[in-house]
C-alpha cells in the first residue's frame, strides 16, 4: 500500500475478499470491460463532448501515454482540481490505469488549501481548468508551484500560458502494467474537524465495491443516465453510486456544469436523465423551479438528497413535485454510506438516513466511554467494513483518536437507531460547521482568524440557517483596538481559504465563555447567538 496509508488486517481483508466485495478488479478494468461489452453506447456528456465507452477509454489511454511521457510515475500523487467536465473523467481515469493517485480537490479551494494538499501529499503535478466562474487557476497554480518544491508540472485544460496544456498530452493509446487491486486508487478530502483537512486513502478493492453496492441499491443498469450536478470531486456524485456506478452498469454520465435549475432542468429533460444527487439546499432550489418551469421531468425516477440533514417538510414536497422516488444518503469519504431503498414505506423514505449498504458493514452507537447506549438512544456513531478506511493518510498520530484500538472510524456524528435498523442523524459531536453539505472544520478558520495580529481569541461555531441549514459565525476576542468584521473577513480571504469557508457573520466580544476546564463552551455560543444576532456583520460572498 502507498506509504502513510493503514492496510485492513489481514484476516479482514481475507473476508472481504471471500465474501466477494473486493473484485480484484481496478477501475482501470472496469472501464475497459465496459469499452468491450458496450463500445458504442455513450458513456459521457458535457457541455463539447458526446462520447462513446470506445472513445472515452480510448482518450483514457492516450493521456495515460502521455502523463508516462511527461515522467508521472505509479503513486506519484496528482491534485485534481477541474469543474464537471468530461475532462476530469478522462484524467481520472488515466491516473487511475497509470497506478498514479489523483487528490481530489474542490474548485471552490484556494491557495491556503491547494498548497496543503501538494505539500502533504507531495504531488508531483496539479491538473487545473485555465478559468472557471472568473477565477483564474493558472494564478493560483503560479503561487503554489512557487511554494511547493515537489510540483513539478501544472496541467492545464484550455489555455496554458507557461503550463502544459492537456491537450498536448494526448498520444496514441499504448499498453502498460497497472496497479494492484488492492493499491490506493485516490485520496478524497475529509470534512475534517480540525486545523487541517485529512486525506482519505481509498483502494481501487474498496471504492469498487461501494460503488457497486451502491448501484445495486439504485438498481443501476444501461439504462441509466446519471446527472452529476454537485461537485465531480465529492464522493457523494462520484461514487455513491454516481458517476462511478453508472460507468460500471454501462449507463450514460452526463455533466451539468452548474447545478442551478436553468441548467440542470433542461438537461433532465433533453437527455432523459433517470437519475441524480443533491444537497439538500439544491434540492429546494431545484423544487422551487421545477413546478414553475414546464420543463417535462418525468424521465427521473430517483432524486438522491444527502450530505445534510433533509427537513421533513423539504422531504414531503420532493416526490409530489419531481414524480420520482426521494432516496436519503447518509455517506462519508471515509466511508460508511447509508441508503434508504427505494421501496422502502414512507415513514422510512422520509424520515430515516437509510441503512448500511453492505451487510458487513459493522455499526455501534456508543456514549461518551464508547460504551453502547440503549436501543433507540442518540449515540457517538462508529463504523468499521468492507469499504470504511482504517487510517488517514499520514496522520498517525490523528488516527490515534479519530479510529478505535479496534479500527472503528469515529463518525462524529451523533444517531439513533429505529427498530428496523435504520439510522437517523441528530446532531454532530465534531467540531464542524455543516454548510449546505459543504463542511467547515472550525478549527481550521479559527487558526486563520488567529493569524490576524488583533486578533486574542477566535472561535467559530454554527448558526441556525433556514435555507443552508447552518452558517458560520466567528466570535473574536480583540487584541487591542478591534478590527472591524470587514477588515477580518479580508484578511481570511486573502490568506486563500475557499469562500464557503469565510465566516458568514462576525461577533466581536469581550471575553468567550469557558467550560469548567478552561476550554471555549461552543455550547453556550451557539447559545448566544441564537437569542441575539446582529446582521451589520454579514459576509456578503
Ligand atoms: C458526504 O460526505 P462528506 O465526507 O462530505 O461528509 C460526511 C459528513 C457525515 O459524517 C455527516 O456529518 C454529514 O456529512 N452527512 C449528513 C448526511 N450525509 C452526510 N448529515 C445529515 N444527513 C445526511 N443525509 O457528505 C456524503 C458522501 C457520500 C454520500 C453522501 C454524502
Amino acid at each position: 500500500m502507498l506509504f502513510g496509508c493503514t492496510a485492513w488486517p489481514a484476516e479482514f481483508a481475507a473476508r472481504y475478499r471471500q465474501a466477494g466485495y473486493w473484485s480484484g478488479q481496478t477501475l482501470g478494468d472496469m472501464l475497459r470491460e465496459r469499452a468491450v461489452t458496450v463500445t458504442e453506447r455513450i458513456a459521457v456528456v458535457d457541455d463539447e463532448h458526446r462520447l462513446s465507452y470506445g472513445e472515452f477509454d480510448a482518450r483514457v489511454d492516450g493521456l495515460v501515454a502521455g502523463f508516462r511521457e511527461l515522467g508521472v510515475l505509479p503513486r506519484d500523487r496528482v491534485v485534481v482540481q477541474l469543474p464537471n467536465i468530461a475532462a476530469f473523467l478522462e484524467v481520472l481515469f488515466a491516473l487511475f490505469r497509470l497506478g498514479a493517485v489523483p487528490v481530489l480537490a474542490l474548485p471552490s479551494h484556494r491557495s491556503s488549501e491547494i498548497r496543503y494538499f501538494c505539500e502533504h501529499s507531495a504531488a508531483s503535478a496539479y491538473v487545473i481548468a485555465d478559468t472557471d466562474l472568473g477565477f483564474d487557476y493558472r494564478t493560483l497554480a503560479a503561487e503554489v508551484t512557487a511554494a511547493v518544491p515537489s510540483l513539478r508540472h501544472v496541467i492545464v485544460c484550455g489555455e496554458p500560458d507557461r503550463f502544459t496544456a492537456l491537450e498536448e498530452l494526448r498520444r496514441p493509446p499504448g499498453t502498460a502494467p497497472g496497479p494492484a487491486p488492492g493499491d490506493v486508487a485516490l485520496l478524497l478530502l475529509s470534512g475534517g474537524s480540525t486545523g487541517l483537512p485529512k486525506l482519505i486513502p481509498r483502494t481501487h478493492d474498496d471504492y469498487l465495491y461501494n460503488v457497486r453496492a451502491s448501484a445495486q441499491v439504485c438498481r443501476l443498469g444501461p439504462h441509466s443516465t446519471y446527472l452529476a450536478a454537485l461537485p465531480v470531486a465529492h464522493n457523494f456524485p462520484l461514487s455513491s453510486p454516481g458517476i462511478l456506478g453508472t460507468l460500471d452498469a454501462g449507463g450514460k454520465v452526463v455533466l451539468a456544469r452548474r447545478p442551478a435549475p436553468d441548467t440542470v432542468l433542461p438537461l433532465i429533460h433533453a437527455e432523459q436523465v433517470t437519475i441524480t444527487a443533491a444537497v439538500p439546499p439544491l434540492a429546494g432550489v431545484w423544487l422551487g423551479a421545477a413546478a414553475a418551469s414546464g420543463h417535462d421531468l418525468s424521465s427521473l425516477k430517483i432524486l438522491q438528497v444527502g450530505g445534510a440533514t433533509l427537513s421533513t417538510s423539504l422531504a414531503q414536497r420532493i416526490e409530489p413535485t419531481f414524480g420520482c422516488t426521494l432516496q436519503q444518503v447518509f455517506g462519508m469519504a471515509e466511508g460508511l454510506l447509508c441508503y434508504t431503498r427505494l421501496d422502502d414505506p414512507d415513514e422510512l423514505r422520509l424520515a430515516t438516513q437509510g441503512r448500511p449498504v453492505s451487510p458487513d458493514d459493522e455499526i455501534r452507537i456508543v456514549d461518551d466511554a464508547d460504551q453502547p447506549v440503549a436501543p433507540g438512544t442518540p449515540g457517538h456513531l462508529l463504523a468499521r467494513g468492507p469499504y470504511t478506511i482504517r487510517g488517514y493518510y499520514k496522520a498517525e498520530q490523528h488516527n490515534v483518536t479519530a479510529f478505535t484500538t479496534d479500527g472503528f472510524y469515529r463518525t462524529g456524528d451523533i444517531v439513533r437507531l429505529t427498530p428496523e435498523g435504520y439510522l437517523v442523524v441528530e446532531g454532530r459531536a465534531k467540531d464542524q460547521i455543516n454548510r449546505g453539505g459543504d463542511k467547515i472544520p472550525a478549527q481550521e478558520v479559527e487558526n486563520h482568524l488567529l493569524a490576524h495580529p488583533a486578533v486574542a481569541e477566535a472561535a467559530v461555531v454554527a448558526i441556525p440557517d433556514e435555507y443552508l441549514g447552518e452558517r458560520s459565525c466567528a466570535f473574536i476576542v480583540p487584541r487591542g483596538p478591534a478590527p472591524t468584521p470587514a477588515e477580518l473577513l479580508r484578511f481570511v480571504r486573502q490568506r486563500g481559504l475557499a469562500a464557503f469557508k469565510v465566516p458568514d457573520r462576525v461577533e466581536i466580544v469581550e471575553a468567550l465563555p469557558k467550560t469548567g476546564v478552561g476550554k471555549v463552551s461552543k455550547n453556550d455560543l451557539r447559545a448566544a447567538v441564537r437569542q441575539d444576532i446582529p446582521t451589520d456583520t454579514q459576509n456578503a460572498s
